[in-house]
């Protein structure tokens, strides 16, 4: 048995075959669900999932902190290799599976400025949008003690993150022309930059936001139109990887 599995490793883990991904349907469960059911789409990749109960610290358990010492969710093993890979940190899971699949640039570019500029906004995301916008959701819906500077610290913080995402995709600073998509020439294309953001962006309500706070940000909501109807959406944030009872 590989030393990345101990006695407790569920054997759907240590016994699995192929990518195996371990998730909760979290925004950042969900980037890697979504990708991976674009990725079947395109290319009938296939995988298996365990669900991971991060309510009851699943992911704090010896076993799991082997596959990602970090101790959260998602964490994409690779058994097609000599020995398991684990892969940890969502914005690298997307590279790592878009770099193994996705051969025909369908999510990604070929063109090497075009992927720095979806790097980018995967990075934005990762380490500007993601972490006031957890922080918001942890005092807002989590935290035993109301905080309300906490709240307005993260709230304003996470407003300020979405008239980035604004500025950028209505083209306001760059040539007037509205983009679709964060990544690419043009108007854009959907890619991991779209992909890693989504998810968390989509959740606006979940966290205490308003339609009317909603409202300085218009392109940011077509935006997250355009992408909610993408089949592998739906099924990436869908009941698929909800835990049977
Ligand atoms: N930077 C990490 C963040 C992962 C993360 O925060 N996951 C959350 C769920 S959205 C988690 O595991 N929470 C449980 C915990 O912190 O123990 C990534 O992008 O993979």
């Amino acid at each position: 048995m590989s030393s990345l599995y101990i006695e407790s490793t569920p054997s759907e883990v240590s016994k699995a075959n192929g990518i195996h991904l371990l998730t909760y349907s979290s925004p950042n469960g969900q980037k890697v669900q979504i990708l991976l059911e674009e990725l079947a789409l395109l290319y009938g990749i296939q995988w298996t999932t365990s669900i991971i109960n991060i309510m009851q610290n699943e992911q704090k358990e010896d076993w799991y902190l082997r596959l990602n010492p970090n101790g959260k969710i998602p964490v994409v093993v690779d058994n097609c290799r000599s020995a398991p890979f684990p892969v940890i940190e969502t914005s690298a899971e997307l590279l790592y599976l878009a770099e193994k699949y996705d051969k025909d640039y369908a999510l990604s570019f070929q063109d090497p400025l075009e992927r720095s500029q979806m790097i980018q906004w995967l990075f934005f995301w990762h380490g500007s949008g993601a972490p006031p916008y957890g922080q918001l959701w942890y005092f807002s819906k989590f935290a035993k003690d109301k905080n309300p500077a906490a709240i307005e610290r993260f709230r304003n913080e996470t407003l300020r993150v979405f008239g980035v995402l604004e500025l950028h995709l209505s083209g306001k600073n760059s040539d007037g022309q509205p983009r679709e998509y964060l990544a690419g020439s043009g108007k854009g294309r959907y890619s991991l930059a779209d992909i890693g953001a989504y998810p968390w962006v989509a959740k606006w309500e979940v966290t205490g936001f308003e339609k009317k706070d909603m409202e300085a940000f218009p392109s940011v909501l077509a935006w997250l139109e355009r992408i909610e109807q993408r089949e592998a959406v739906k099924t990436g944030t869908g009941d698929k990887y909800q835990k049977k009872p």
